[in-house]
Parts: C-alpha cells; structure tokens; sequence
C-alpha cells in the first residue's frame, strides 16, 4: 500500500531542530532575494530508515555525499548562493578536500622551547590556501548555508521547509536534488519501540514512500527549475526511467547515472533529449571532477529558463 504524502507528514512528526532550521531558511532566501541573487538547494548524501523507534538499526541509502558536495562548490563559483542540505557525517563543501587521515598528512609538527608549532607542510600550502580562501568567502558573505538530516522523514520535512522558503524566489532557484533517498519505509505505527529481538528472524515489512517530486514540482515551488537525480545499475533502464520521472512530474531535467560510472559519465536527460557529459579516463586521473560540467551545464539552461519566463 502507497501512502499519500499528506499521510506521511500526517503520522510522522517534524524534526526538533525544524523551527530553527525553518528561521535559518527565511533569513537566507529573504537575504538573497532581497539582492536579487541565484539560489540553489543542493541536497546530498543517503537517508537512513530506522526499523525501530529507539534506533539500533536501520536501512540505509548509498551515497558518500560526493556529487553535492562538489556540485555545491561549483555553484558558488558560478555566483550562487547554496542552501547544502546533507546527510549527517557526508561529505561537504570545501571541508571535503581534506578528510580523514589526508588532513592529518597536510601537516607539519615542531618543538620549540616545548611549545608545539603546527605548520601546512610547504607541497600543500597553495592547495590549502585556495579552499581556505573560497570557504572563508562562502561563510562570511553568507552565500552558504548548511542543514542536515539522517533519516527519510528528517528530510521529508527539511525539504518541504526549505522549498517553502525558496517559493518567493521564483525562476530563480533550482532544486538539485541529488541526495540517495529511500524509496521503502516502515510506517511510525508499525515501527518496534524497543530494540528488535535477535531471538528469532524478524518480519520486516516496507511500505512504499510516496513520491515527493509530485508536490514538490506541483505546489511548492513550481516556477523554480527543478533537477533530479536518477540512480540505477542497470543500464537499460537508465534513460527510460528517467523519462518516465519527467512525464509523471513535469520537471526540468533528469540527471541519469550509473552506480560504477558516476564519477565519470552522466546523461543529461529533458522531454525533448538526452546527452551524456563525461570524463576521459586522463581527465578522471588528473582529479577533473563531472560536477563541474554538470553544474555548467545546468547554469546555462537555467539561464535560459529565465529568460524564457521573462518573456512570456
Ligand atoms: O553521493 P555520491 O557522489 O556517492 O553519489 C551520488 C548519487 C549516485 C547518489 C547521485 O548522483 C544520485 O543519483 N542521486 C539520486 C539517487 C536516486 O536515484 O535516488
């Protein structure tokens, strides 16, 4: 059975964090709106669906957070303003180039009169420079903004906020909708309170979510230009899944990939076509990254898209 979407906001309740992260949303849009800049919602990384309600366990998505978090970083450099809405503990702007052991290599450590003196070896000053300079940028001229979910109904709700907030803004927003999110859920009611019982194998029962592209592009913010994101592995279905998503929503655009190619090959699918952008495997070595002719891609059909809605 396929729940309705007003069902699941119905049953499910907000996040405790939404009051707050709804006023962060207004004071962004109306600030950008106000300056008459390019907004995009970039959201990235896997919702998780938790199978009982105090969670031990739940099902996740795939999704390291790679595609957002590098797109949002090509965003900003075409002049937008990004609201990054992430999966907890995914990767994200600027912060990505330097995870895990990687940072720790960065650095050099001196004693001096038993002081400790913590130095970016020389090989990486410039690197560490750059990004420093554009993060500073993006943070203290306010052009990034940060929220986070974990689970399908955390996002459900941010999204749905942060659509509302992006509504005024018109043609000039675009959804990049690139987190991994679950199509399957266990309803609240159905949900175990307490930890499952490893005594025997559990019945596990998911329930279908219901599609949240529908009223997204129908009632939430349908002048804005709205990009989704299709994931398979099979690659027969690819470009005929993504079609059907577009005819069933009325969306923009569908980006298509597949789960192996996806650092190097999309297609970029609308009504009328579908054309791949990819990478050379030189390219893919010398650390090129797809995001950053997808994200040139779609600047110049949003472009377009504007004008198109001037004139008419
Ligand atoms: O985050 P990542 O770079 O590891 O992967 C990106 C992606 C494959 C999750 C994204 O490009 C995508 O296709 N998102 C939509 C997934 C879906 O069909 O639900």
């Amino acid at each position: 059975m396929v729940s309705t979407w007003e069902d699941f906001y119905a049953k499910h309740p907000p996040p405790q964090d939404l009051a707050q992260n709804e006023q962060a949303l207004k004071e962004f849009t109306r600030k950008h709106l106000e300056a008459d800049k390019k907004v995009v919602l970039v959201t990235s990384g896997g919702t998780t669906v938790p199978l009982e309600h105090n969670t031990v366990r739940f099902v996740d998505n795939f999704s390291a957070g790679t595609r957002g978090s590098v797109s949002a970083e090509y965003f900003l450099e075409h002049g937008y303003a990004v609201i990054f809405m992430y999966r907890v503990k995914s990767l994200e702007p600027f912060s990505r180039h330097f995870i895990g052991q990687k940072f720790l290599d960065l650095l050099h450590i001196s004693e001096n009169n038993e002081t400790s003196v913590i130095t970016v070896l020389p090989e990486y000053t410039q690197k560490v420079a750059t990004v420093l300079r554009k993060y500073r940028e993006a943070f203290d001229q306010k052009k990034l903004l940060q929220l986070t979910f974990t689970s399908l109904s955390e996002y459900l709700w941010l999204l749905r906020s942060a659509c509302q907030a992006l509504a005024p803004l018109e043609n000039k927003a675009i959804l990049y909708l690139a987190a991994a999110v679950s199509d399957f859920y266990i309803p609240s009611h159905e949900m175990s309170v307490h930890k499952i019982s490893s005594s025997g194998p559990p019945t596990i029962s998911l329930q279908l979510v219901p599609k949240i592209l529908a009223p997204l592009v129908s009632l939430w913010v349908p002048k804005a230009f709205v990009v989704s994101f299709k994931l398979e592995t099979d690659e027969s279905l690819l470009i005929s899944k993504a079609r059907t998503a577009l005819n069933k929503y009325h969306h923009n655009l569908v980006i298509a990939n597949i789960l192996q190619t996806r650092k190097q090959q999309v297609v970029i699918v609308s009504k009328e076509t579908d054309y791949p952008l990819s990478l050379t495997n030189e390219q893919l070595d010398n650390g090129d990254e797809i995001e950053q002719l997808i994200v040139r891609d779609l600047v110049e059909k949003h472009i377009k898209f504007i004008r198109s809605k001037e004139v008419s």
